[in-house]
């Protein structure tokens, strides 16, 4: 019995150790971040100043490909405001990558060209 209590302990200790593992999100971390999950960003708008970048922080397994423009539906509308910063960046599976400086103010729309309905608005104030 004593036995097997030891191996439903061990068990459940194992289980709480994979399940923090594949829960455990992104702790990466910079200026302005924007979190993304599987296929949406957590963060829809962020509002920063000018001058300043945002951080791109993959909370998933997933890899992502953001550019300038956004989703009608699932239907992408690839789209560079005046001033936006170029941006075509793949930030891969719980890595983060940097978007900016942002130097027009503005409102300034990014997408993820791999998953319909991504998409998110910097505010440049
Ligand atoms: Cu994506």
């Amino acid at each position: 019995m004593k036995k097997l209590f030891g191996a439903f302990i061990f068990l459940s200790l194992f289980t709480v150790l994979i399940s923090a593992c594949a829960v455990g999100g992104n702790t990466a971390t910079g200026p302005n971040p924007v979190h993304m999950d599987s296929n949406s960003f957590t963060t829809l708008s962020i509002t920063i100043k000018k001058g300043e970048s945002i951080t791109l922080i993959s909370d998933d397994v997933q890899s992502h490909i953001i550019a300038n423009g956004t989703w009608d539906d699932s239907t992408p509308k690839p789209a560079a405001e005046p001033g936006a910063p170029k941006t075509n960046i793949t930030v891969g599976g719980f890595s983060s990558g940097k978007v900016g400086p942002f130097n027009t103010a503005g409102t300034f729309k990014l997408y993820c060209t791999i998953h319909p309905g991504m998409k998110m608005t910097v505010i440049v104030k």
